[in-house]
């Protein structure tokens, strides 16, 4: 053989191992043998009705534009009316009302999670995935002795699954009001500790019962101590100066955090819970956005809302990780309009209905106060523009996300989750058998997947028994309504179906004893 003849030879080997190895790094292989990165956008009080595709009237195209590139749950459900344990439930498969010490957390609480447990961010890091989460926390930092703001705040996420965090340590509207990255507050000067006291007056910032001429949005119920920002919080505090947030800012700030977090360099997919500050009290939206939606407040933060969304959908597609990224949209409980400052959410709300059909709102025993907006958007694997009347509760992720990546995990604490992965990838439209949801004070009512809830009886007060004016739905008579014939809960069924009704309360105490 010729010596041009070996050289050749030598040339097509190269080439071909050269072409093959473009193969095996061109993003074609990549969708095909990577799991998918999993985003989770979890809005605070949005309503069911409060996006524009679920039949709301202030404009939010991007939001709308993840349902049209995805799946529309029509039956989706947050485990409770309020924030903490709807939160803590979605982290841990285990719903919050199984123990005492889970409703809405003071802003000085310590982990409601504790590194014992299993959760939703363990089960992705154990698949290999960089798990991180970025915006409102609301789960409690530190251990028995509470939080130490001037020093490692732990345990906290890091402890249970996270490799990043940044966060509001519990809501806009409590003290401190200052971020958390990883085990400290951002930008605090050693010099000036922070002091905090949900009991007592400490140092000597006004506070909005004494200085309300101090404030840019007034207070209308609780909401007078502290005022940081122009804005008088719950709880009281001192010290901190520097690490002071400026609420206008939060948007952006997530925003620019998640954009890190994302193009990080790695080899691994990313898990990441990004929980907006909107649209919970105090709406003080960045001043690009005030007064654009012609509905006050609550609109501009709504819009706000929309503009992260498109903004973290942008990123994606610059980043070619759009086709593979699977995106959850939801909100931990239903809507509010006073829910403690004068941001004349009441008075400008039009003929927008953030509770679409529904009865009941934040706090509610009624349909509004859980059922909520979930959107799962994943190009590689939804077919877009679709809608599921499955029902679903984010309760399930933990199951749902461990079945799909093959990892084990801890049954007996996550107790209540199920593998819900055919429903929220649209090949189930049945979804759960029932799901437990937990109203205010606790109660909790029963609701089946041929729509028949029960709301047993209770002594609570039948308006929430502060400013919002929302129904709470308990009554001293057991109720018993069929929500997908009638969602707005106007005809009670319980005279006219005791079997049904007596059936769902063994079901439910069932549950309970499990
Ligand atoms: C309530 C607050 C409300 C809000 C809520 C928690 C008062 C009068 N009201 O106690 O403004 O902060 O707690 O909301 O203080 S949640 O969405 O985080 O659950
Ligand atoms: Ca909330």
């Amino acid at each position: 053989m010729s010596k041009i003849y070996y050289v050749g030879l030598l040339l097509l080997l190269i080439g071909f191992s050269c072409s093959n190895k473009k193969t095996a790094t061109s993003g074609e292989e990549k969708l095909a043998t990577k799991e998918p990165n999993v985003l989770v956008i979890y809005t605070d009080d949005l309503g069911y009705g409060d996006v524009a595709r679920y039949g709301g009237q202030i404009p939010t195209p991007n939001i709308d534009e993840l349902a049209a590139d995805g799946l529309l749950f029509t039956n989706a459900y947050a485990t409770a009316a309020t924030c903490t344990p709807s939160r803590y439930a979605m982290l841990t498969g285990e719903y919050a009302w199984r123990a005492k010490g889970r409703g809405v957390a003071p802003g000085d609480a310590s982990a409601l999670i504790r590194p014992d447990r299993e959760t939703l961010p363990s089960v992705m890091q154990r698949a290999g995935y960089r798990t991180g989460v970025i915006g409102k926390w609301h789960l409690g930092l530190g251990g028995d002795e509470g939080p130490d703001w001037n020093g490692a705040l732990k345990p906290g996420p890091l402890e249970i699954g996270f490799d990043y965090s940044f966060i509001i340590p519990a809501t806009g509207d409590r003290v401190p009001t200052v971020f958390v990255e990883d085990h400290h507050v951002v930008g605090l000067d050693p010099e000036d500790p922070i002091e905090v006291s949900y009991r007592d007056k400490v140092g000597d910032r006004p506070t909005g019962k004494e200085h309300p001429e101090q404030l840019k949005m007034m207070w209308s119920h609780g909401h007078n101590h502290t005022i940081v920002n122009g804005v008088s919080r719950i709880g009281y505090m001192a010290g901190g100066e520097a690490a002071l947030w400026r609420d206008e800012d939060f948007a952006q700030t997530f925003v620019d955090k998640a954009s890190r977090f994302i193009t990080q360099e790695s080899d691994k997919p990313f898990f990441l819970y990004f929980a907006t500050h909107d649209i919970h009290v105090p709406r003080i939206a960045h001043e690009k956005f005030q007064g654009t939606t012609g509905f006050g407040p609550r609109g501009d933060v709504i819009a706000q809302l929309d503009w992260t969304v498109g903004e973290l959908v942008k990123l994606l597609k610059e980043e070619g990780l759009e086709e593979n990224t699977m995106i959850i949209f939801s909100s931990d409980n239903g809507p509010v309009l006073d829910d403690g400052y004068e941001d004349k959410a009441r008075e400008l709300i039009s003929n927008h209905k953030p509770w679409g059909a529904l009865r009941g709102g934040k706090y509610s025993a009624f349909e509004a106060g859980t059922r909520v907006p979930f959107i799962v958007k994943w190009p590689a694997k939804i077919e877009g523009g679709k809608t599921s009347d499955a029902m679903v509760s984010q309760v399930d992720l933990v199951g749902s996300f461990a079945g799909y990546l093959g990892q084990e995990y801890n049954a007996q604490q996550a107790v209540d989750t199920q593998n819900a992965w055919p429903a929220l990838v649209g090949e189930d439209n049945e979804g759960r058998e029932g799901l437990v949801q937990e109203a205010l004070f606790s109660n909790l009512t029963y609701i089946r997947r041929d729509g028949y809830k029960l709301i047993p009886a209770n002594n609570g007060p039948d308006m929430v028994p502060w400013g919002p004016i929302i129904e709470t739905g308990f009554s001293e008579e057991d109720q018993l309504y069929n929500v997908k014939e009638d969602p707005g809960e106007t005809k009670d069924l319980s005279a006219a179906s005791p079997k049904v009704m007596a059936e769902m309360k063994s079901t439910l105490q069932r549950i309970k004893d499990k």
